[in-house]
């Protein structure tokens, strides 16, 4: 780890704690950051050329494995056309056609950056569309960086939110309602007090931010139906779930068509793209048809685009989805097993391509519940599987991520290691 130290030392002298996304800092685990040379199919070699089973995979996108070989073969072909135009490219016209083709509550796409872009831009998409101000997110999900939705809970269950960052004014945050993930009656309390105002709830439709929570059997049908009865759009952010969880999103999963859908992570296949997609009536509202302004120097990069559509079109082939399935489904059941040989209590949530072992034992179904876990448990887990050579998110409220490239070795080598982890604990 000498290097990574030495790096590290390096970077917190040019960069804000010596990271550019803060939880790559370790401050959820303790210690100090390894620093990342290369990778390949699963696996992460840090700078002392230590290798890793890789579960963060980029935090998303990595779903082929690290270097796949037809990804590396677009991203050559397009680098050698031309590396960005600031016009109009084919590339482009073919992801946002991809996408349309196959996911059937959308018509159009804007391309953008970031995922943060993405919800950003849906959040005035609709806002603009509606004219109404308010709001509605959920603990523990996160969708990006933007002001709105760097809002925490108010002091009371309906109050309007309160900032949970420096420097979002309060007269911003006021607009974004906080509720309880999968907690129905809070959602119909917010719109029976605030319907007329709200112009769009917006929900990881599979949490992945809290760590994996699923959606319970009616909130995500109880979200469209209020939305519908309040003229409010409802927004999927699929930044972390679109391709990954189903070829056609979470959507897919539980046959709930949004208003609006916001990707990032995949579609880009590691290089900087995010998306959001909508019905034409409602897409139009954005500039230059419409009086809803977005931009961005770089949206539809001709790179990004060409690896983003490599990636789709390899996650289009037969059983993948079965056979991503399959391995995360392993391992789970396995991680259970384990888990309880040496009595350590976990609630294991996953859904296909990602998982979050919560020290608990009790369900996990909302943010509280989370907050119940045992925090200092995982970390003892986290840099116990590190040092068997295994790199989980550096946070207990992260999920991790399964690609089609972690093969039934990695599976048995994950196992062998935390049954000696588990016992250590
Ligand atoms: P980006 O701006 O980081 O591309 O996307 C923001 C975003 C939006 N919506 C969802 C559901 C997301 O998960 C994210 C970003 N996810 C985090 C990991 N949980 C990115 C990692 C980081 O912040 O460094």
């Amino acid at each position: 780890m000498l290097k990574s130290k030495a790096l590290f030392e390096q970077a917190k002298r040019y960069i804000p704690g010596g990271v550019n996304s803060p939880v790559r800092a370790f401050n959820g685990v303790g210690k100090e950051p390894l620093f990342f040379a290369s990778a390949k199919g699963p696996y992460l070699f840090d700078e002392d050329n230590q290798r890793y089973i890789d579960y963060v995979g980029s935090w998303g996108p990595m779903i082929l494995g690290h270097q796949d070989e037809t990804v590396l073969q677009s991203i050559q072909n397009a680098l050698e056309k031309g590396i960005s135009f600031g016009a109009p490219t084919k590339a482009e016209v073919t992801l946002a056609e991809f996408i349309c083709e196959h996911i059937p509550s959308i018509e159009k796409v804007r391309m953008v950056n970031s995922g943060t872009e993405a919800t950003m831009t849906a959040l005035r998409l609709a806002r603009g569309f509606t004219e109404k101000d308010l709001i509605v997110k959920f603990e523990g999900c996160y969708h990006g960086h933007s002001d709105s939705l760097l809002v925490k809970a108010g002091s009371g269950a309906l109050t309007l939110g309160q900032p949970s960052s420096k420097g979002v004014p309060t007269d911003i945050a006021k607009h974004t309602l906080n509720l309880e993930f999968n907690n129905s009656d809070s959602v119909y309390a917010a719109f029976a007090e605030h319907g007329d105002n709200i112009a769009a709830v917006i929900v990881e439709p599979i949490a992945g931010n809290m760590g994996c929570v699923l959606p319970n059997a009616t909130f995500l049908q109880t979200l469209r139906q209020v939305c519908d009865s309040f003229g409010a759009l409802l927004i999927f952010d699929e930044v972390i779930t679109g391709f990954r969880v189903a070829f056609g999103g979470a959507q897919h999963l539980y046959q709930i068509k949004p208003d609006i859908t916001t990707f990032g992570k995949i579609i880009g296949g590691g290089l900087p793209v995010g998306a959001l997609g909508a019905k034409a009536s409602i897409m139009d509202h954005l500039a230059p048809l419409g009086p809803v302004y977005q931009a961005g120097t770089l949206s539809g990069n001709p790179i990004a685009m060409a690896a983003g559509l490599a990636t789709l079109n390899k996650l289009k082939t037969p059983l993948f989805y079965e056979n991503l399935q399959q391995k995360t489904h392993t391992l789970v059941m396995a991680l259970q097993k384990v888990a309880a040989k040496h009595r350590i209590p976990v609630q294991i949530n996953w859904a296909t391509g990602m998982f979050t072992i919560f020290f608990n034992d009790q369900k996990v179904n909302c943010f509280g519940e989370v907050m119940q876990s045992d925090i200092d448990m995982f970390k003892r887990f986290f840099h116990g599987m590190l040092a068997h050579g295994f790199y989980f998110a550096p946070s207990a409220f992260e999920s991790a991520f399964v690609s089609i490239a972690h093969d039934q070795a990695c599976i048995d080598a994950t196992i062998d290691a935390a049954d000696k982890v588990f016992a250590s604990l």
